[in-house]
Parts: structure tokens; sequence; C-alpha cells
């Protein structure tokens, strides 16, 4: 009641404002983009920065922009690191002869130096931070002007990230915009933020303090009288408390800071239920208040929040366990360069699964990902991008601090940041092992670095918390000192990914916090990869399926929830992205996302929404995996398990209309045992809530194998294996679902003799190879074989078929190490020549096969053959060794008849 008519009168005192003091047309700022009509080059032209240069024959590009969509893909190890350079001209009306213009680059990959009409008008360092550059100076009013820009994306030691697990895309991958204002303005060049700050020293349900610190900045040659005024606003644009007050601005002054004060009493809290937001609008005026020079807004929140060991996180008085993801700016083809649809989309689907927890890592990204946190109420952590490793050297501390300071100001408002990141992992690989004085130098160095930026974190930006994200070795994080500098600890742990067992995670964390007690924990990543094709009744640990990653998440989630010093976690990751360096199952892209590069939702996502959702969910497991197969067994259909996941107490299955009956949930999963039959089944699962029926349906196409193979009920069609494997491997694109092998029978199909090829790592073994197999997209195909096979037989009815052999020898003598593996590298192979001759239905077809002779190492070749099966007598494939071992890796047989 009270606030209402207090907005009302305020209401009132601004409509009179306007009728006294109406602003006068075109004062104020304009803001707009540059994005289009870019002339690009990815080489280097040092004479492009001049306005003479003739860029006609580039290619035109449109922000945002990577030229590195395709080389990060391809067969060819590494990508374009380098120079590259981008033009175009600006038209600069006349009338702008007495304004300030501000070119602001939301984000450019990583070096960027600025040419405006031949002149240079700044360097910045460093991907992922805005920045701006005042250009008036350089600007030709009542003309058209021209931008060069060089950007390079090489190594550089002193910008930080020297290495990650993600691809450095090269670019102008942001928006970039021009800011036109009054030459007494609020400032556009302090870390390109919006130069205003918002504190707010005091809240609680009755009283928000805040303070407001404007940075002045004034191009004139003559000292001006201002009016500085800020307008607080509720979220239905009502007035609700204002101040202002005169300052004097010398001549040519920049970043000049001037704060004032206001209260609100009873103010609407932000939370992650209720995301209630403010904003401050600031305006400068002339001295006379008739004129408004210049305005900004500022989207502000008011909540206060702890994080101890006892309580876990607490905001607003109210404890939350903070669950959510982390996230990589990438997608499908187009690389880092994403529209923002593509920013809100991703927060949105980390809201609709139920998350209230976002690390934005490893690096600050676009202003449309904290604006969509700061609406859905979604807390953050945001980071700088120092990973793994740092380099001694004043140049990248200087970076490193200029990067923080960044980070601060230019997120400063948000109410949804309440953590200031930095140093992902910085030991994990310290990089003189062998030299004990420098190896000591070294972690002295990120000690000391670690300090400096925390230092100046708690300078700038008191009112947040730090944190520093670790791997699990601890010993070397405490010998350093880092274990004690942040107010909370980060922790990226893989026991059950990377070697080890899932239990190990819990164990881990429990004898962690005894150790480092009262220091809150989150767990800032975990997560397993799952390239969305493979699938697995077995599943083992390194095999990229999605079941192996279901059991991980499953216990992971279970021990986060059962310890309140674990006060928050965010899954690795929210998203597939982009690591250049990657073999595995699908080259080039760190598989561990709970959606893919372009967001089909796997089964993690389903469960986690089941966990954490409010409303009602029924979601049915395995909803793109729409190409099953099987063996049909004696009454014409396959089992197979489907899980569903809901937080509801009990769900009903329908298999083609027929129930399968009900089940209770347990963890918000029920799962079950499906009789699939040949061609197109429907899949219901119904859960019933307060007398709604909550459904999900999904259709399947079961591609059936007759048993046996002459079966008189249904004709054989074609078949997919692949050998030495327990997965399945489905193809969209092909239509065909590959099945995992199984020994020969008499009336059906598989092997005989050989055994399974494993990869031999540190750790033990992986299930299958994950280096990169050129030639084919399809790498999960080729990588597994069986090694000494003897035969493979199919006793298929007489006809003609296709049969397709496919070979890849998959073997490393010298393995590629990744960091990333935390140890559990792969070993290198034993690479015994191997030569053979394969015969069909003993006609000799291959005669002295050498696969590594023939293709080279880890490319893919298929030989295929027309063949009759004739007497009753099948395929009957048999290979002979004549040196080394035969292998198999998949086979296809088609019936074409
Ligand atoms: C980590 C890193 C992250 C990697 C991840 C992984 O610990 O912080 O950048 O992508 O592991 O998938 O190995
Ligand atoms: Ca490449």
């Amino acid at each position: 009641m009270k606030i209402q008519s207090m907005g009302n009168l305020f209401r009132l005192f601004v409509v009179l404002m306007l009728l006294l003091f109406p602003a006068a047309g075109g004062a104020v700022r304009i803001k707009y983009s540059i994005n289009e009509l870019w002339r690009f080059s990815r080489q280097d032209a040092p004479q492009a920065s001049s306005s003479g240069f003739s860029d006609a024959s580039w290619e035109m590009v449109h922000l945002p922009h990577t030229w590195n969509c395709s080389d990060t893909m391809d067969d060819e190890q590494g990508y374009y690191r380098g120079a590259a350079w981008y033009r175009r001209s600006i038209h600069i009306p006349h009338n702008y002869h007495n304004k300030q213009i501000t070119i602001l680059f939301e984000g450019a990959n990583q070096e960027v130096e600025l040419f405006v009409n031949g002149n240079s008008a700044g360097t910045h360092a460093g991907g992922y931070t805005r920045f701006s550059f005042d250009i008036t100076a350089l600007l030709k009013p009542g003309a058209d002007n021209q931008l060069a820009v060089k950007v390079n994306n090489r190594h550089n030691p002193d910008i930080p990230p020297l290495s990650a697990d993600f691809t450095f895309f090269g670019g102008i991958y942001r928006d970039v915009y021009l800011v036109v204002s009054s030459q007494q303005h609020i400032s556009t060049t302090h870390y390109a933020s919006d130069g205003v700050y918002v504190r707010t020293p005091e809240v609680s349900e009755s009283l928000a303090k805040l303070s407001i610190e404007t940075m002045l900045s004034n191009a004139s040659s003559v000292k001006k009288q201002v009016i500085v005024e800020h307008l607080l606003m509720d979220a239905d644009q009502i007035v609700v408390g204002t101040v202002s007050k005169k300052y004097k601005l010398g001549e040519k002054t920049v970043n000049i800071p001037v704060s004032q004060y206001l209260e609100l009493k009873q103010p609407s809290l932000w939370s992650p239920e209720s995301p209630y937001l403010y904003s401050v609008c600031t305006r400068v005026y002339d001295e006379k208040k008739k004129q408004v020079l210049d305005e900004v807004y500022q989207t502000i929140g008011f909540r206060w929040y702890e994080f101890t060991t006892e309580k876990g996180f607490v905001m607003n008085g109210k404890p939350y366990k903070l669950i959510g993801t982390n996230r990589h700016q990438c997608y499908d083809r187009i690389g880092n360069a994403l529209p923002d649809e593509i920013h809100v989309k991703d927060v949105l689907l980390l809201k609709q699964m139920g998350g209230n927890f976002l690390r934005v890592s490893h690096y600050p990204q676009d202003p449309v990902v904290m604006e969509m946190c700061d609406k859905l109420g979604i807390i953050t952590s945001v980071e700088i991008p120092i990973v793994n490793e740092i380099t001694m050297s004043e140049g990248f501390t200087s970076t490193s601090l200029e990067m923080t300071r960044e980070m601060i100001f230019q997120d400063f408002n948000r109410p949804s940041v309440v953590i200031w990141a930095y140093m992902n992992e910085v030991l994990l690989y310290p990089p003189f092992k062998n030299n004990p004085q420098k190896h000591d130098d070294y972690l002295k160095a990120v000690g000391l670095l670690a300090q400096q930026i925390e230092n100046q974190i708690r300078k700038d930006d008191p009112s947040r918390y730090t944190m520093i994200p670790f791997h699990a070795n601890i010993d070397l994080y405490d010998q350093t000192g880092l274990t004690h500098i942040p107010k909370i600890l980060g922790w990226n742990l893989y026991q059950g990914w990377y070697g080890s067992t899932f239990d190990r995670f819990g164990s881990f964390l429990d004898s962690a916090s005894e150790r480092l007690k009262g220091i809150p924990f989150i767990i800032t990543e975990y997560g397993a990869d799952v390239d969305p094709r493979l699938h697995s009744f077995n599943p083992l640990r390194m095999d990229y399926t999605q079941e192996w990653a279901n059991l991980y998440h499953e216990e992971y989630i279970r021990a986060i929830m059962a310890r309140t010093f674990v006060v928050g976690a965010t899954i690795w990751n929210l998203n597939d992205f982009h690591s250049e360096e990657r073999g595995n199952a699908v080259p080039h892209i760190n598989s561990k996302g709970i959606v893919t590069t372009t967001r089909q939702l796997k089964d993690t996502y389903l469960h986690y929404q089941a966990l954490l959702l409010q409303s009602p969910v029924v979601n049915i497991g395995g909803r793109n995996w729409t190409i099953r197969g099987g063996n049909a067994d004696s009454n014409s259909t396959c089992m197979q398990p489907v899980k569903v996941y809901s937080n509801l107490p009990e769900v009903e299955f329908f298999i083609n209309g027929t129930s399968l009956g009900r089940k209770t949930t347990v963890e918000a999963i029920a799962e079950f045992t499906i009789p699939f039959i040949n061609g197109m089944n429907v899949l219901e699962a119904v859960g019933h809530t307060n007398g709604r029926e909550i459904r999900d349906l999904i259709k399947v196409d079961f591609k059936m194998i007759p048993v046996p193979l002459k079966c008189k009920k249904q004709d054989f069609t074609s078949i997919n294996v692949m050998l030495g494997s327990k997965r399945y491997f489905e193809d969209k694109e092909m239509d065909v679902i590959w099945l995992p092998e199984q020994e020969y029978t008499h009336g059906n199909w598989g092997y005989t003799g050989g055994s399974a090829y494993v990869k031999p790592t540190r750790f033990g073994q992986q299930p299958a190879s994950d280096v990169n197999v050129a030639g084919t997209d399809r790498d999960p195909v080729f990588q597994t074989m069986r090694r000494g096979i003897e035969s493979f037989r199919l006793d298929v009815p007489d006809g003609e078929y296709t049969v397709s052999l496919y070979f890849a020898e998959i073997i490393s003598v010298s393995p590629k190490v990744l960091v990333y593996n935390l140890g559990d590298d792969p070993l290198a192979e034993e690479k015994n020549e191997r030569v053979f001759d394969v015969y069909i239905n003993e006609q000799q077809v291959i005669h002295e096969l050498n696969i590594a002779k023939e293709a080279g190492d880890h490319r893919a070749i298929i030989r295929k053959f027309i063949v009759q099966a004739k007497d009753g007598t099948g395929i009957n494939i048999r290979f002979d060794a004549l040196k080394g071992e035969a292998v198999l890796n998949a086979l296809r047989v088609y019936h074409n008849n």
C-alpha cells in the first residue's frame, strides 16, 4: 500500500519534471551496431592499415565472425593462429562534429589493433572481455571514415589462456558498436563498462542502501557545470527514488568518479525464484538542467548472500543448493561466432532444466548471457581465462590484472554475479618438473600472481566472493598456498572418467574438507563424454556411451546433494564444445555436454530436469535414440531397457498402446524393459499429479535382425556390426544402427576367433581407441576391432549380397598425450606389421592386405564386394594372417535382392 502510493507520488514528480525540463531531442547518446559490410582477409597485410588500401578483392563478412570454422574440424592437425584483417568504412555525419565517438568491441580473439583513417587508435589484449576506443580525434565528420582492425589469435606468452581444452577461434566474434555522445558524458572508456557502478552496501527486507558511482568525462577544452541525476525505477518503470547533484567538470578530463547515495524502503528482493529487477537511469544535464547531455540505464537487483560450510549458500536468508552447469560459447558449424539468440537459448536451457547456477567459464561471456542470468534468477560465477599454466613475466601479470578489472567493471552491477573466479587448474602441469629450483620458483610465482589477483578483486569489489578452481592434486595447491587465498575453493573432479572409480569422488571430498575445514567447496566441474550416437547395455569407463555418463552423473549428484560443505556444483558442461586437439569419439569436440553442439538434449539433461525442476516432469530417456536394433527373440520381439526420468512418485509405460504397468521412481528414475517389435514403435510414459496426466512420447524405428537369419516370418535385409565392441552406434543420416559384435552360433551371425582390441593406458585400459580416424565422420565405427579374427559368418538365405569390410589401423606407436586425461595417458602400443588375406565363401577376395601400408595409420578404408550366397551355406568371410594378426573393424552386409 505504502510502496504503491510512494510510487505514484514519484511518477507524478517525474511527469512534472519532464514537463518543466523537456529533454532536447538528439542530445542523448546513440549506440548502434556496425556488424555488417566488413571486408576480411585471413593473412597479415600491414598496408591494410592505411586508408588508401584497396580491399575490393577481399571477402565480405558480417559479425559475429570467426575464421576458424572449418580448419578446426578437419583431419589436419592444428588451425590458423595468426594475423587477419577486417576493414570497413563508416559514414560520420557532419553534425557529429561536436560529439564524442567511441567504438565498442564486445569481444575479439585475441589481440587487436584498430586503425582509423590510417592512424592507430589503440590496442587490446585478451579475447573474452569488452574494450573500447575513443576515436573522436581521428574521425572526419561529414565524410566516410576508414576502419581497419588487425586481429591476431597467435600464441602470446603474455596473454592468458596459454593453453586450454577448448579451441581459440580467431576473429571479431561478438558485436561491435559505435557510441555517439555529448562532449560531457558518462565515460565510455573506463574498462569498456557503462561507466556507472551501483553498490548495495546494505540490503534487508526493510531497506536497501545504494551508492552510485558515475565516471564522468568532459572532452571539451572548457570547464563545464553539469548535473548528474539518478532515477531508481522498479520493474514497472515507476520511479521509486531519485537523487541529483551538481559537479564542475574540468576541461579535457576523463573518468572522474563521482558518487551519490539513495535509499529504498521495502525493496523487492532479487532471488532465483523471483529475480526482481530495478533499474537506475543516470542522466547528465547541463548546468541549467535544460538539456540532457547523456543518459545510461543499469539493471540492478537487491539481495544479500553468504557461503558457509555449515549452511551452504544462503540468499536473503534462504538456503539454496546451487546446481547448474558450465558453458562454452560455441555451436555447431559457427564456432564461437554466436548470434545473441543462441546465448539466450543456452541460459534458457539451463533454467528449463531447473538449474539455478552458471559457472561462466573459462572466460567472461557475451553481455546477453549475463543479462539472461539476471532476468531468470541464475546465480553466476564469472572467471578470467588463466588456464593450466602461467608465464612468469611482467606482461602476463599485467594482462591478467587488467582482465580481472575488465571482468569486474563490465559486469559490476549484475545481481546474478556472486563470485569472481580465476586460475582454472593452474597447477595442471608445472613446467619445470625436472628442475627443483625452477619448479619452486614457478610455484611461488603462481602463488604471488594468485595473491595479486585476489587483492585486486577485494579492492575493486569487496562485496563478492572469490574462487580458484583446482584439479584433484590437493597437495600441490596446498603447498603453493592457493588453498588459503580465495574465499571459496572450486574442484574439477573426474573420478570414474579419467581413471579411478565413481566412489572416489565422495571420499576425496570428505578428506579434502577435513583438511580444509571451514572453506566452502564448489564442484566447479564433473562430467563424462557422451557421443550421442553411442549406446551400450554394458557401459564402460571411456566408452563414450550415453549409458556410462548416466551412471556417472547419478552417482555424482547423489554425493553432491549429501554434503552441505559442497555449496554448489556445475556440470562440465552444458554443451558439447570445440577442442581442436582432441580425438575421442567425435574428433575436435569435447562431448561432456549434457546437450550436443546443436543443443539436442542428452539423457543426463533429462535426468537433471527430473531431479531439479519443481513442475512435473516425465521424460523418456534415450529420446534421441530413435533408430535401434537387435536380434529377434522367440516372440519376434527384442527386449531392451529404457529409463524414464520423472519427479512424480510413479510412472506407467506403454509400448504400442499396451501397458507395461506402473513403476515407482527412485531418485527420479524408473526403468522398464521394452519388448520392441520390428519397424516403428510408439513409446509412451505417463505420470499423474493433482488429477493431471503428464505424458512423454517417442517413436523408435527398430531394425530387427531375424533369428535364425533364414527366418520364415521376416526377410533378412541388412546388418551392420562393429567388431571388438559392446557399443551400438546410431547413424541417423544413413538410417542405420550398428550393433555390437557377438560370437557366431549356428543359424545366426557373428565372429569366430580372436580378441577385442583394448587401448592400453597408464591407469588400465580403454574399451576403444580415441584417435581421430581420417576419412570418416563415423570414427567410432572404426575405433574398435577384433584382432586375430578367424572368420565372420552369417547364415543368411540364398541370394545376392553386398558385403563391406571396414578397416583402419588404430594402434598408436607414439600416441598423443593430452594433459586433460589427468594422467590416464595412452601407452605406446607395439605395432607388429600385419598382412592378411581374406576369402569370402572360399573365394580369395583380398590378397596381402597391409592396412598401415596402404592407407597409413588412423585412416578409414572400406572394401565392398558383391557376393552370392548359394546352396544354403550363407556367407563365410575367412581371414588368413600372413604376418601378425588379421583384424576387422566393422562390417556391413546388405541383401541386394
Ligand atoms: C578440466 C578442464 C576443462 C576440460 C575438462 C575436460 O578439468 O578445466 O577445461 O575441458 O577438464 O573435459 O577434461
Ligand atoms: Ca585442423
